[in-house]
């Protein structure tokens, strides 16, 4: 598991509920480093290709209605295991079981209006990514304490 990139969005309940920065916080706190990010409303377009796995569930429409009606924070993530590690600060998916400590455990309760997404998997993280980023909106950039973040003595971050 080496360096990865993640796709977050912080959802419309994160952002009307005033949460972007607390949880943008966790991230930053944690290690990882920002390299996209973009305040924006989804389309129902791109909800549709975002959600197309759930496309024959019976919350589907109720879920690209929550995620069109309200902007959101879409943030790209770097970090080694970057994905692994995003989706277990966010919780498990319902407010109501994650885990105390967690995102979804610790500001919600709600089922469906669970705050965040965070990409599964390498493959999803690249799909997720090309949609919400164009290409000169992901930024490779030098944190001034990466060498305090990461042990850099060695081949690979560690
Ligand atoms: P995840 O976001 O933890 O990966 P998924 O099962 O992939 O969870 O579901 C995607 C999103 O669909 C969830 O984050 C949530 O917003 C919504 N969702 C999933 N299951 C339900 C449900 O049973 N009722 C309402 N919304 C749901
Ligand atoms: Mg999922």
């Amino acid at each position: 598991m080496g360096m990865e990139q993640t796709l977050i969005i912080l959802k419309p309940d994160a952002v009307q509920r005033g949460l972007m920065g607390r949880i943008l916080s966790r991230f930053e706190d944690k290690g990882l480093k920002v390299i996209g990010s973009k305040f924006t409303q989804i389309s129902a377009d791109v909800a549709a290709t975002h959600y197309a796995d759930h496309k024959e569930r019976p919350f589907y429409a109720g879920l690209v209605d929550f995620m069109t009606k309200s902007p959101v924070l879409v943030l790209a993530l770097e970090g080694v295991g970057a994905i692994t590690i995003c989706r277990s600060m966010m919780g498990a998916t319902f407010g109501s079981q994650a885990a105390t400590g967690t995102i979804r455990g610790d500001f919600g309760v709600s089922n469906s209006f669970n705050l965040i997404h965070g990409s599964d998997s390498p493959e999803a993280a690249s799909k997720e990514l090309a949609l919400f980023f164009n290409d000169g909106e992901i930024i490779a950039w030098d944190r001034a304490n990466e060498g305090w973040v990461y042990d850099l003595s060695g081949d690979e971050p560690e």
